[in-house]
């Protein structure tokens, strides 16, 4: 297999598509329902084109180009990255065989579930985020949004093809399912929870970015490291992708963190509300909420699936390779969070079990995850230290607001202590954005659409896109 793709064909590919002619055609059929989907459920602000990159191959060097693409155009294809044939199954009942090129029949159904469900995030992000270019802070942001749509439009290609590709009938059943789902939708919901909520302004956009699409990086992780080959590879390369979305998510929290204190400091006031910007606690409500639901998208801190995935070799853990045990963890256990009961009094309080290692992998990953995010927590933090502010931002305790999980059935405050229902009724305006806090950051939202400014409540970039400048003109409107 070559490592370049190829743009001859009407789908870009580097898997050979034209030497199976039912499959390329069952992919060709799909693609005007996709572009239907795009054009439909896609970016709403019409635009005459983007300067975007574009996939060309997978190897180390000079994967993407850049240039300027009328968005319907842009070239979505199906990239794997590049075949390791020594390649052995690296933990579970099968650790030490070949990996898999097929699917095998006993783990057709789970496998087909994890390539639907990440599947189906894909579409729903672009769903969410459609109406953010009315409202884009600068056309170096609006770039990167639709940076971030595209790709995630090529994640969803990337699932499209693996349904088709292994899954027979079922599966181009399931991939016609990935379009008819929407974000949102009372009849037909995205199957997660977090890809079901709004992204209705731009602080919401970068704390999506910020803390769900790093869900998206923890569980590709781990389905990279899957032995069903395809897959593995797929995800190696949607990493490399999804890197861009990281930091569209880091540095835009940046931003609006370094804006808040500049006017802070300023009219040396908290209250900056009335002057532009974003206030810090109410950036702390909008983190509490995106960190919270997306601790939920981990599963359960204890589950049957996951110890099943694993062991069939299916799904394994966020570097895999560099955990110095068995790989198999039959024997091996986890601390994880539990609602403990008090014998006496039947009472239930916030603490951790003891479980087998293998149904505690959700808690495994989800650990792995909170510690990343503190890092984003930190740099935020650095900028209100250095601005000689002295609030601080903070994760908010695994307890609090969860949907899922151990914790789903009790409320907590962001420190972690217990509450009962009413009082959580009273007081989580204090902790959660308010319809008031919503109104008014939906208020800073008015575009700035012109080359080299940028609107009040955010700082501008250090660093353009590729080398360009910040006053680049990343996007021409119609
Ligand atoms: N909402 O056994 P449990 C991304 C369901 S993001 C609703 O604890 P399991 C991206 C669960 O399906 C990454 N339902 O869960 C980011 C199960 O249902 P069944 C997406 C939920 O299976 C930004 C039941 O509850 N990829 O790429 O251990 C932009 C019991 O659950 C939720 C993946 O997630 C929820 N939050 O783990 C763009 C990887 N959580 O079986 C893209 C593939 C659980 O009883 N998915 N349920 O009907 C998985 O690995 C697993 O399915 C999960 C759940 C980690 C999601």
């Amino acid at each position: 297999m070559s490592t370049t793709a190829n743009y001859s064909e009407k789908i870009p590919n580097n898997v050979n598509l034209h030497e199976d002619r039912r499959l390329q055609r069952a992919l060709e059929s799909w693609q005007p329902n996709f572009l239907h989907w795009w054009q439909t459920m896609g970016p709403t602000l019409p635009t005459q084109d983007v300067y975007l990159r574009t996939a060309i191959n997978v190897g180390r060097d000079g994967w993407a180009q850049f240039g300027h693409v009328a968005m319907p155009e842009y070239r979505w294809g199906i990239f794997l990255a590049e075949r390791d044939p020594g390649r052995k199954v690296g933990f579970g009942e099968h650790k030490g065989e070949p990996v898999w090129d097929k699917v095998p029949g006993e783990y057709r159904a789970e496998l087909q579930r994890l390539i639907v469900i990440q599947g189906d995030t894909e579409p729903a992000s672009v769903e969410q985020q459609r109406n953010l270019g009315a409202t884009a802070p600068s056309l170096y942001d609006l770039r990167n949004l639709f940076q971030v749509n595209v790709e995630e439009g090529r994640h969803l290609w990337a699932m499209v093809y693996l349904l088709h590709a292994y899954f027979g009938r079922e599966g181009r059943e399931e991939a016609e399912e990935l379009l008819h789902r929407n974000s949102g939708s009372l009849d037909s919901p995205r199957i997660l929870g977090a890809f079901n909520e709004e992204t209705p302004d731009w602080l919401s956009f970068f704390m999506f970015t910020y803390f769900t699409d790093r869900d998206g990086k923890y569980q590709l992780g781990t389905l990279k490291e899957s032995a069903f080959d395809p897959l593995s590879r797929t995800c190696e390369f949607m990493l490399k992708e999804e890197a861009h979305h990281m930091m569209v998510g880091t540095t835009g929290i940046d931003r609006i963190v370094q804006r808040t204190v500049e006017v802070m400091r300023e009219h040396d006031t908290d209250e900056v509300a009335g002057l532009g910007a974003i206030p810090l606690p109410m950036i702390q409500k909008y983190l509490n909420f995106h960190y919270s639901v997306s601790l939920d998208l981990f599963g359960g801190d204890t589950s049957t699936n996951v110890a099943n995935y694993y062991t069939a070799g299916l799904k394994g853990r966020w570097l895999e390779e560099r955990r110095k045990d068995d790989h198999q963890l039959a024997s091996d256990s986890i601390m994880v969070d539990a609602l403990l009961e008090d014998a006496g009094s039947g009472e239930q309080s916030i603490g951790q079990t003891e479980v087998s290692a293998l149904v505690g992998l959700n808690t495994d990953l989800r650990r792995e995850y909170i510690a990343d995010c503190q890092g984003g927590v930190k740099r935020w933090n650095r900028i209100l230290e250095e601005g000689g502010v002295t609030g601080r931002l903070m994760l908010p305790h695994a307890a609090f607001n969860r949907k899922v999980g151990a914790f789903a059935g009790i409320e907590a405050t962001p420190d972690g202590e217990q509450l009962p229902a009413s009082e959580w009724q009273r007081r989580q305006g204090q902790w959660l954005p308010t319809d008031v806090d919503k109104t008014y950051v939906r208020s800073l939202m008015r575009p700035v659409h012109e080359r080299g400014k940028i609107a009040a409540w955010i700082a501008p970039p250090r660093n353009g896109i590729n080398g360009q400048p910040f006053d680049y003109d990343y996007v021409h409107l119609s």
